[in-house]
């Protein structure tokens, strides 16, 4: 049968779209819906359900080395939480009719990209913190208005994600606050951690507005709501006090407040690091689709036994359903 997209719909069906974009209500899977629109959802939430997955890698090579108990099932939770965001994104994906094990493929392939960020190794304990602290904290600037997306099931998974993002960064900012309060090695370990995240956290939120070929539409369609450099800012004006109740020194000689703006200025972003890494070549892009793509071939055993079992229990049930013969 096809899909609702699939049928010609004319004008009626752009202009239906066109209308609940307008009065800001939801696109479901099953409603009309332009190409270039459910293509640009694809990227996009494919992007991010890579990031997830990919993310859970630099924190996650420190479980085994957390300092106590209490430090190492804080992480734990946090890096399932972690794995989960990726599962309600493919799911979220999965409604717009891609395939999940296509989208895996490309990722461990190099077609589809994840964020940045995660190119970047963790080096001591307090990048866990700062990791939660930076990352998450951007994460949640880009996300929150993610919740009011145009996309329902995008729009819905987006929430869930948002509360746990707001975990996560909470735990990172309460380790900092410990480490700040700890022993000198302690406080220049946050310092130097600080110092590495700091500029490849403000290039998590893509290249800036002149640059970003998929803003604007993407915009017109209600799937982001702000522009990057948008939500740059609010980023860098949210870290700022952060930073100063930690005691922590941000990097940039060029922050500082500016009364005109309401905002704060701040240094100029090495755009070209951003597009090495995004091109592949960061300090830790190989190792990451490495990982990843071990991680895959050891699971097809799990993937190949829950497809069978899937297969046995559907057999079964057209065997109950037929009944016996008449
Ligand atoms: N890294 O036109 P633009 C997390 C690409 S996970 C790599 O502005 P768009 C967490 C972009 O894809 C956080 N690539 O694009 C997990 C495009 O290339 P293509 C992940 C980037 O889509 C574990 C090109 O540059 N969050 O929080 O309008 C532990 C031009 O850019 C990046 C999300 O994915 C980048 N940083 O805007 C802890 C949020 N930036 O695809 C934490 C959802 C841009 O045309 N995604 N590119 O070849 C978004 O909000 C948007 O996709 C972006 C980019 C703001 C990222």
């Amino acid at each position: 049968m096809p899909t609702s997209n699939e049928i010609d719909c004319g004008f009626e069906a752009q202009d239906s779209f066109d209308a609940a974009i307008e009065d800001h209500k939801r696109i479901e899977p099953r409603d009309w819906m332009p190409e270039g629109y459910r293509k640009t959802l694809v990227r996009q939430i494919a992007q991010h359900a890579h990031s997830e997955i990919i993310g859970m890698q630099p924190e996650g090579y420190w479980i085994t080395r957390a300092p106590s108990l209490r430090r190492k099932a804080i992480l734990l939770a946090k890096v399932q939480d972690e794995a989960g965001h990726g599962m309600y994104l493919y799911s979220a994906v999965e409604t717009l009719g891609a395939d999940r094990a296509e989208l895996t493929r490309k990722l461990i392939d190099g077609t589809q990209k994840y964020s940045s960020i995660f190119n970047y190794p963790a080096l001591s304990y307090a990048d866990v913190g700062v990791i939660g602290w930076l990352v998450d904290g951007a994460a949640i600037c880009n996300q929150v208005p993610l919740c009011r997306s145009s996309y329902g099931p995008y729009a819905r998974a987006m929430i869930r994600i948002c509360k746990e993002e707001s975990f996560h960064q909470r735990q990172g900012y309460e380790l900092l606050m410990t480490m700040m309060s700890g022993t000198q090695a302690q406080r220049d370990m946050v310092a130097d951690a600080t110092n590495r995240w700091w500029w490849p956290s403000l290039m998590m939120f893509g290249p800036p507005d002149g640059e970003s070929p998929n803003s604007a539409q993407s915009m017109r369609w209600g799937i982001k709501r702000h522009t990057n450099d948008e939500l740059r800012q609010r980023f860098v004006d949210m870290c700022v006090p952060q930073a100063e109740a930690l005691g922590v020194s941000l990097p940039d000689p060029d922050l500082r407040w500016n009364p005109e703006r309401g905002h704060y200025d701040f240094g100029a972003i090495d755009w070209e690091e951003f597009r090495q890494v995004v091109a592949g070549n960061g300090p830790c892009n190989l190792e990451r689709l490495r990982n990843r793509k071990k991680a895959h071939e050891e699971g097809a055993w799990v993937r190949d036994a829950a497809m069978a079992y899937e297969k046995k229990r559907a057999g079964a049930a057209s065997v109950a359903t037929s009944g016996p013969p008449r």
